[in-house]
């Protein structure tokens, strides 16, 4: 029996299609309705070999050549044909009634390759998204479904797009139907009229299957005729008029080739009955109920999202924007810039509104220069101030305005113009809703927040001047009669005023159209905030977050330049005596960053054991070559994991001293809403690139030094904080009983899970606990945690069960966690900070595992994350509030750093000590560090 989806049958004469919403002209009448069918797996897995898979996957591995090339495909073609129906045929399985008939039809074909399967289904979610039709039909093929579909359309008056990689479709062309045959890669097609097909095989598409049953076919495992080729197979079928008329009259060929043809003539007749398409499927959707629809917005951003489709979505929005009737829609912009005089007056008569900004201009790192602001209230009305260009009135109201706490301001990625209007000497209060950092509340997973996206997805609307509605505009009457001087030279001169001006104009549309565009914005993700209950973690975090971010930005950090220069060269001297080392050890030089001449050395030369194999040979990555160095002890591999090591620490300083700014400090800048987990990273320089606990990292933070006029630096950190956290929320009674008994956790773990004596404890066992702690608590299974610990799976199995007899509660948490968050699709922190993970539910079990530690991961992380914010936060305030000089200058890992001004260490200490083990009320209380140095090495602790 066939089955077709959907069930559902639509009425094919209410929906407009996709296509025909783009208003084809009421005079032409309507057009012929048309029907475009494409078959998927075919150009699936077109797509699948035309795309390299190392360039199309995305961050978390799974591999999206088909479906990008395949959606790819598909835009192009609604772009292109505009059809007024459209659906996708796919195959079910490969039993059907041709392999039935021949046991061995496609019996060659190797099974599909793993970086395919899977990809099929994402397809299928693409179609959804796009709300376009997938058929099916047990025992039958793609191919015949289309046969279908084809010939019933035509019937009703339909014409037809076929768009398959199989050229047996040939057989189906007519003047009402076209075949579509990709050529090179995917955006090639050939079209395939009847005059194409004739002119390309110099055959009727009808004769085409004739030609085919004769020529067989490789792909299909259809056996050809010995000695006889597509020549002859054409000629034959020219010259007879089809295949019948052939074996009619068989013996008027001579020869070799007749006897061949003769001694073949049951496998053509068999090719010919499995290459006819099977034209009366039963199919439960008609070709008229294939209505193109709308696409479903959000699905279409949620699975782009998934697969990272950046530039595909741009080109399916920009495709269809005029075709979708609210994505047309600009913003009504009739704003200008201001006058001197007129700013204070428009800031004085928005005294009580919400007022949104954009502001243009030049960030540097903690700094800045600002051209205009631009500023518009929720009423539509807009206008733009000239920095350069305000009366001291007008300066004197503008940053009354920015400062005023009361005086609700919006925008969007206001971090880096803030600091650039600090530079210009204003403050900025009253910030209520920054919609790059409420995005990535709401949307956690997306590392970009463009504001033209969002307004597409919030709004459904461009970032455009709405066209002004043409009127009969009175100036016209008085163009018509015009000034009868016409000097040419006068103008030119004034068509390039006339040039400047626009182009003035036009940048300052944009502007007020970006500020009437993020107060909508704001309030549409305010609710959505509200709906999701994380409403606080923006104002009473994010937002106030910002702002010390952004003070820490401006502070910047003081650096001892002399001494971080000795350390580039130290760095620089090392790595050349660690190559020299290695090029000893081989009796010659090499590149060491040239993982082929490195192949060449480790497998040829010193005939090594083999790595993991890579598309370029056997792989030289970190890992794979300290497990090399851990197997063979080879001083080769001892120089040149030493030469990488030194180089990176090179990078690392180059990059500070590129950063040490003017003032003699580094001023970094803070990533806000990248991590999906809510942590902070930081860039130019990178933080976190400093290692933590290294002789070397210590050697790169001694050059972090106290600015003049400061005493010291100061710096406090959590210990264990995940494992805290872990405590808390697991109600593990061992772990908080651990915590409690004020023995080191990781050594009391050790004790409780294992019985060694604490006195026993190395510190490469509790190495070895604490690894195999947090390995647990973020997923680890017995493979991987014999991985990361060096020991059998068998012995890793063992040591978890070990492990778990003792901490139940922390295995009974790890399943709840999971378990909760596949019903309810996403995690949540201490704070209520969520995390979305769809993929939870995925069949893929490749993405569906890497959700689940996705799952054990944030909420820990996460919630880490949001109680260092918390601290910062109050730190910040009672250090403003006490009146303190010493300054907050760095958040990085779980730690804060501050610059201590003279007399107030004992004051800085207790109330580091204070505000960070306050910050949250855990089970189990947070242990908090405080050093004090004149360096930060020398603060650690
Ligand atoms: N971490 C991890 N896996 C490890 C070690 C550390 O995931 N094997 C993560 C989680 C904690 C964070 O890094 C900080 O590391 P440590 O300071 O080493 O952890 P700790 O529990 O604070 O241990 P210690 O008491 O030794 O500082
Ligand atoms: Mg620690």
């Amino acid at each position: 029996m066939a089955t077709a989806a959907p069930a559902t049958k639509k009425s094919p004469a209410k929906t407009p299609s996709k296509a025909a919403a783009s208003k084809p002209s009421a005079a032409k009448g309507p057009a012929k309705p048309m029907l475009l069918l494409l078959d998927g797996h075919s150009l699936a897995y077109r797509a699948f070999f035309a795309l390299p898979v190392e360039k199309f996957s995305t961050t978390t591995g799974q591999p999206t050549n088909a479906v990008y090339g395949f959606t790819s495909m598909l835009i192009n073609l609604l772009r292109d044909e505009r059809p007024s129906h459209v659906a996708v045929a796919f195959d079910l399985s490969r039993q059907t009634w041709r392999s039935e008939e021949f046991a061995d039809y496609k019996a060659n074909r190797s099974a599909s390759p793993a970086d395919f399967k899977g990809q099929v289904e994402l397809i299928k979610e693409v179609l959804a998204a796009l709300r376009i039709d997938v058929l099916t039909a047990e025992n039958y093929e793609a191919d015949d479904v289309i046969a279908t579909l084809t010939t019933r359309a035509e019937a009703e008056g339909m014409t037809v797009r076929i768009c398959t990689g199989d050229r047996d479709a040939l057989q189906l062309v007519t003047d009402a139907v076209t075949v579509l045959y990709p050529m090179r890669g995917v955006s090639d097609m050939t079209r395939f009229t009847p005059e194409a097909v004739q002119e390309k095989y110099g055959l009727t598409p009808s004769q085409y299957p004739d030609f085919a049953a004769l020529r067989g076919d490789p792909s299909d495992n259809l056996p050809g005729i010995p000695g006889v080729g597509e020549k002859t197979a054409t000629k034959w079928i020219r010259e007879f008029g089809s295949l019948g008329e052939l074996v009619d009259r068989v013996d008027e060929i001579t020869g070799k080739a007749g006897d061949a043809l003769r001694n073949s003539m049951s496998s053509v007749l068999q090719n010919r009955r499995l290459t006819e398409l099977v034209r009366d499927v039963e199919l439960t959707a008609d070709p008229l109920e294939l209505v193109a629809q709308p696409y479903d917005r959000e699905a279409v951003h949620e699975i782009f999202d998934n697969l990272q489709f950046k530039v595909l979505r741009e080109r399916l929005l920009e495709t269809f924007e005029q075709a979708d009737e609210t994505s047309t829609e600009g913003f009504d912009v009739a704003g200008v810039r201001l006058g001197v005089g007129q700013v204070a007056g428009w800031l004085a008569a928005h005294a009580a509104d919400t007022v949104g900004l954009s502001i243009r201009g030049r960030w540097t790192p903690g700094g800045g220069e600002v051209d205009t602001i631009a500023v518009a209230d929720a009423a539509g009305v807009s206008a733009v101030i000239d920095v350069a260009a305000l009366g001291p009135a007008d300066d004197a109201a503008v940053g009354e305005w920015l400062a005023d706490p009361l005086r609700p301001k919006v925008g969007h990625d206001l971090k880096a113009p803030v600091n650039a209007l600090a530079a210009r000497g204003w403050r900025v209060e009253g910030i209520t809703c920054d919609t790059a950092l409420a995005a990535y509340l709401a949307l956690p997973g997306q590392r970009v927040f463009d504001l033209g996206d969002l307004v597409q997805r919030y709004l459904h609307r461009t970032l455009d001047a709405r066209p002004v509605e043409e009127e009969e505009p009175a100036e016209q009457l008085t163009l018509e009669f015009p000034d009868a001087v016409t000097d040419t030279e006068t103008a030119v001169e004034v068509d390039a005023v006339d040039a400047a001006a626009e182009e003035a104009l036009a940048l300052d549309r944009a502007e007020m159209i970006k500020a009437l565009a993020v107060i909508d914005l704001a309030a549409v993700l305010q609710v959505s905030l509200v709906e999701s209950g994380q409403q606080a973690l923006l104002t009473a975090m994010e937002l106030p977050v910002m702002d010390v971010l952004g003070r820490m930005e401006r502070t910047g950090i003081a650096v001892d330049l002399p001494y971080l220069e000795d350390l580039r060269s130290t760095f620089d001297s090392e790595a050349q005596s660690a190559a020299a080392a290695a090029f000893a050890v081989l009796g010659h030089e090499v590149n060491l960053g040239s993982p082929k001449q490195l192949q060449v050395v480790l497998f040829d030369e010193l005939n090594m054991p083999k790595t993991k194999k890579t598309k370029t040979g056997y792989t030289t990555d970190a890992d794979a070559l300290t497990a090399l160095h851990d197997q063979t002890q080879h001083p080769f591999l001892t120089h040149l994991l030493r030469h990488r090591d030194v180089t990176k620490l090179k990078t690392t300083v180059e990059g500070l001293l590129k950063a040490v700014g003017d003032d003699g400090r580094i001023h970094t800048t803070y990533l806000q809403n990248i991590a999906a987990t809510g942590r902070l990273s930081s860039t130019e320089p990178n933080l976190q690139n400093i290692p933590v606990r290294t002789d070397e990292g210590r050697r790169i933070r001694a050059a972090f030094v106290p600015g003049r006029g400061f005493d010291n630096l100061i710096t406090a950190d959590y210990s264990q904080i995940e494992m805290r956290i872990m405590a808390h929320l697991s109600e593990d009674v061992a772990l908080i009983e651990a915590f409690r008994s004020g023995e080191d956790l990781h050594t009391a773990v050790a004790v409780r899970a294992f019985g060694v004596p604490a006195s026993e404890v190395t510190p490469e066992l509790r190495r070895r606990i604490k690894a195999m702690s947090y390995g647990l608590a973020y997923g680890l299974s017995a493979f991987g945690l014999s991985g990361q610990l060096k020991i059998s799976v068998e012995e890793a199995r063992e040591q978890m069960d070990a492990y778990f007899a003792r901490f139940g509660g922390i295995r009974d948490y790890l399943r709840r966690a999971v378990d909760v968050a596949r019903l309810e699709g996403y995690t949540q922190t201490l704070y209520g900070r969520r995390r979305y993970l769809p993929d939870l539910t995925s069949d893929h079990r490749q993405r569906r595992e890497l959700a689940e530690r996705a799952a054990l991961n944030a909420p820990i992380q996460g919630s880490a994350a949001d109680i260092i914010k918390v601290a910062m936060l109050n730190v910040q305030r009672r250090i403003d509030s006490e009146g303190l000089k010493s300054r907050l200058l760095l958040q990085v890992h779980d730690e804060l750093l501050c610059e201590v001004a003279p007399g107030e260490q004992e004051k800085l200490t207790a109330l580091l000590r204070e505000e960070m083990a306050g910050a949250f009320p855990l089970e189990v209380d947070l242990d908090v560090s405080v050093g004090v140095g004149r360096s930060w090495d020398a603060a650690a602790h």
